[in-house]
């Protein structure tokens, strides 16, 4: 029986990455080391064919998990547009087809919102982590943040579809945030501090038949 030592981040996604990284640094838990995909070569990522955010989180978590032999940590997230019945949703990263980078998302974002009567798009990201043993799902989290679609978009930082993605409050889209000020109010940082915090009140007491 072993107690959690590592963790794996179960993701490709560099945009991703980044942030799960500097979330770890800032609030990470000091005895569990960090691992990424690349350092187990021969992981193949599952379809992810689930109909919701936390499904798909958790057949990725636990995939990672038992190719891996470790504890793994994976991220479901992506943008819902009220105006699109909630789409591009668990769609996210291959709105515009399959291997679509964020421009071809983001283009095929707005021909779908201009075929719409409105002119105000209301949106959402979420985001959904899930954390595996190798035997299994142990727990999961959620985060969201509301804001709207703004065209023309705005700013370079980020990822995916920030720079169409605008906070009413703070006056600014995502793409202008710091990753700083992203992780404070952002959807995966919402999540991602819940995940630490039960995996610190958690770990020592976490065993699995490995
Ligand atoms: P992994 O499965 O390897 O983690 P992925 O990119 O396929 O990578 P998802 O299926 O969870 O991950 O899709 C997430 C997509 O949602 C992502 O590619 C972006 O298009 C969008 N998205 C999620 N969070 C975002 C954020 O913070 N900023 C911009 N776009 C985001």
């Amino acid at each position: 029986m072993s107690p959690v030592t590592s963790l794996v981040m179960a993701t490709t996604n560099v945009g991703k990455i980044r942030e799960i990284c500097h979330e770890w640094q800032i609030g990470g838990i000091q005895n569990i080391g960090v691992a990424s995909l690349s350092d187990y070569p021969g992981y193949e990522s599952p379809p992810e064919d689930q109909p919701s955010f936390i499904g798909n989180a958790i057949l990725k978590a636990h995939a990672a998990a038992r190719h891996t032999g470790t504890f793994a940590m994976a991220d479901d997230s992506g943008l819902c547009v009220a105006t699109l019945g909630g789409a591009p949703g668990v769609h996210s990263a291959r709105y515009a087809g399959s291997g679509a980078t964020d421009d071809e998302n983001n283009a095929k974002l707005v021909t779908e919102l201009q075929r719409q009567p409105q002119s105000r798009h209301a949106a959402a990201y979420v985001c959904v982590i899930a954390i595996a043993s190798p035997t299994g799902i142990l727990a999961a989290f959620t985060g969201r943040m509301e804001g709207e679609i703004l065209i023309p978009p705005r700013g370079s930082g980020g990822f995916g579809y920030d720079p169409y993605f605008f906070l009413v409050d703070i006056n600014c889209t995502a793409a202008e945030l710091t990753i700083e000020k992203k992780s404070q109010i952002s959807h995966r940082g919402k999540a991602l501090r819940a995940a630490i915090t039960w995996l610190r009140e958690n770990s020592s007491r976490l065993l699995y038949f490995g």
